[in-house]
C-alpha cells in the first residue's frame, strides 16, 4: 500500500494512526503542501480533489480519510476501531465527526489561504479564526467525554477507537495554532494516554520522513 500524505496534515495523521493500530505496513509517499505539490498534475492524477491523504493498493485508489478508514475497518477488522453495538458505534462516530466534519474542514490550509489572500486577513485574524472553531468543537468534546463515567483512558471504552484516531491529530493542530488546552483536561489526558502507544508515536508528524529535521 502507498500512502500519499504530508507529515503535518491532520487527515494524513489519522490514516497513519489507523494503519499502525491495525499493524498494516505501507509505503510513505510525501506530498509537500508547503510547495503546493498537491495542486500539480502528478498528484491530481492520483486524487483529482487535490487533497491528501490518498491510499493506493495496486489498481485501487482510495481518497477521503473517513472512507479510507471505514474501508480499512472492513478489510482488516482486527483490532476493531468501532465498538460492537450500534449505539456505541454511533457515539464513537459522533465524537469523530465533531473533528472530521465540524473542526478540521474549516481550518484546512486552503480555507486559511482564502482568509489570507482573498479576504486579506492578517495572521492574528487567522489564528483567531482557528481558535474559535477548535474551541467550539473541543468544548463539546470535553463535555461529552466528562459525562461518560464508564470511559477508560481513551475516548470510548478501554482501547483506542475511531474517535481517538480523529482527536489526536486535532490536538496536535490545536497546539500548532496556540489554542489554550487548559479548559480540556479530559482531552489532554486522552492525548497523553495515546502518546504512550507505539501506533500513535510512530504516526506523529515530527517523526515522519518529510518533517523538518530537529
Ligand atoms: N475530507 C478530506 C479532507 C482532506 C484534507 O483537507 N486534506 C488537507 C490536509 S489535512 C489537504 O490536503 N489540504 C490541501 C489544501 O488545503 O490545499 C479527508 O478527510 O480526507
Amino acid at each position: 500500500m502507498k500512502l500519499y500524505n504530508f507529515f503535518r496534515s491532520g487527515t494524513s495523521h489519522r490514516l497513519r494512526i489507523a494503519l499502525n493500530l491495525k499493524g498494516i505496513d505501507y509505503e510513505y509517499v510525501p506530498v509537500d503542501l508547503r510547495t503546493e505539490e498537491h495542486l500539480g498534475a502528478a498528484f491530481k492524477a492520483v486524487n483529482p480533489q487535490a487533497l491528501v491523504p490518498a491510499l493506493v493498493e495496486g489498481d485501487l485508489t482510495l481518497i477521503q480519510s473517513p472512507a479510507i478508514i471505514e474501508w480499512l475497518e472492513e478489510r482488516y477488522p482486527t483490532p476493531a476501531l468501532l465498538p460492537a453495538n450500534a449505539e456505541d458505534r454511533a457515539r464513537v462516530r459522533a465524537l469523530a465527526a465533531i473533528v472530521g466534519c465540524d473542526i478540521h474542514p474549516i481550518n484546512n490550509r486552503r480555507v486559511l489561504e482564502y482568509l489570507r489572500k482573498t479576504l486579506g486577513c492578517d495572521e492574528a485574524a487567522v489564528l483567531a479564526w482557528c481558535d474559535t472553531w477548535i474551541t467550539a468543537g473541543f468544548d463539546a468534546l470535553e463535555a461529552l467525554l466528562a459525562a461518560d463515567t464508564s470511559r477508560g483512558p481513551f475516548c470510548f471504552g478501554n482501547a483506542p477507537t475511531l474517535a481517538d484516531v480523529y482527536l489526536i491529530p486535532q490536538v496536535e493542530s490545536a497546539r500548532r495554532f496556540n489554542v489554550d488546552l487548559t479548559p480540556y483536561p479530559n482531552i489532554v489526558a486522552i492525548d497523553r494516554a495515546c502518546g504512550e502507544l507505539d501506533a500513535f508515536r510512530r504516526a506523529a508528524p515530527a517523526v515522519q520522513p518529510d518533517a523538518p529535521k530537529a
